[in-house]
């Protein structure tokens, strides 16, 4: 059984060439994409072992991610390709930093399809981590189920639950996210959110404030990630700053936070503390947004360098 399992929606990305606006843009380049997805691609290229659980069209996109994840080496026996439904599909634009323009085409998606039936027991509860989103309870009722379903299976058998909220406003209003997902966060031992995620879950600006209120619904290890100041971390009581990774040129900043959860997990995997775990993930965030795509860039456990400690003993 892999070490990570992971749930959601991984998507054929199709990303606007030229910086403009996406509403002017007249080629495409196409990546595999999607939260879960990076994150369990991220941790294999790590070194460890991951699976997803999701559907897929029968589609030609459908293969091309099949294809992908299993090339990257994620485990995908629990992929079902569902008949039913089309592979999602999102475009957006590449404009390097501030907002960037999303645009899905996932409603009614074979993943947007997957239900607690697509969760076996023995394939939850024989993983390390299950790291769940805040992606994937926002897509359907069914996919909301299969979320709360995968983290009561995990807990049951004391397998580590960590959330990112990685609030996506086009998928659901921010009311019903703050709602469900302090729901979630207080099913899970660890939170690792963006301090606009935290804010937004918990109301409070600062980000330590922020940490304690997330804290308060439940889990024991809040981590904030404080976007290009490093990260704070709150442990047994004990808030912590970690310092950023050394700057890297953010060419593509989507797939940052994926990017970091993959470092931490595989740092936590290899038995590393809290302090060196938040130090990987904010080094494999810096290596990710230095390149186009969310997961291209994915470093190897041998490409880390030394920043601050060193993370590869
Ligand atoms: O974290 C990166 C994701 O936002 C991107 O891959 C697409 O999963 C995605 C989503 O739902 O926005």
């Amino acid at each position: 059984m892999p070490e990570l399992v992971t749930l959601g929606e991984p998507m054929v990305l199709l990303l606007a060439e030229g910086s403009g606006p996406l509403r002017e843009a007249t080629s495409f380049r196409r990546f595999i994409a999607g939260a879960e997805s990076n994150v369990a691609i991220g941790v294999v290229r790590l070194g460890r072992t991951a699976g997803i659980v999701t559907r897929l069209g029968d589609d030609e996109f459908g293969r091309a991610i099949l294809f992908r994840l299993r090339g990257e080496g994620v485990d995908t026996t629990q992929v079902r390709i569902d008949p039913q439904a089309r592979t999602g599909v999102y475009f957006r634009d590449a404009r390097g930093s501030g907002r960037v323009e999303v645009l899905y085409y996932r409603h009614g998606s074979a993943a947007s399809r997957i239900s607690p039936d697509d969760l076996s027991p023995e394939y939850v509860t024989g993983a390390r981590v299950v790291h769940l989103t805040g992606i994937t309870p926002a897509l359907s009722p069914s996919c909301r189920e299969a979320t709360f379903a995968a983290a009561e299976m995990a807990r049951s058998a004391k397998v580590e639950v960590t959330l990112d909220p990685n609030v996506r406003l086009r998928l659901w209003p921010a009311d019903e996210a703050r709602r469900v997902l302090r729901d979630l966060a207080g099913r899970a031992d660890v939170v690792l959110a963006g301090a606009d995620e935290a804010e937004l879950l918990t109301g409070e600006t600062e980000p330590e404030a922020a940490a304690k209120a997330l804290a308060a619904l439940g889990p024991s290890t809040v981590v904030i990630r404080l976007a290009g100041r490093g990260a704070l971390t709150l442990a047994e009581g004990q808030i912590a700053q970690v310092k950023p990774s050394a700057p890297a040129v953010a060419l593509d900043p989507v797939g940052a936070g994926d990017a970091f959860a993959a470092g931490f997990h595989a740092a936590r995997l290899r038995g590393r503390a809290l302090a060196t775990a938040t130090v990987v993930g904010l080094r494999c965030a810096a290596i990710a947004v230095a390149s186009l795509g969310d997961c291209e860039a994915l470093p190897s456990w041998d490409d880390l360098q030394p920043s601050g400690a060193d993370v590869r003993r």
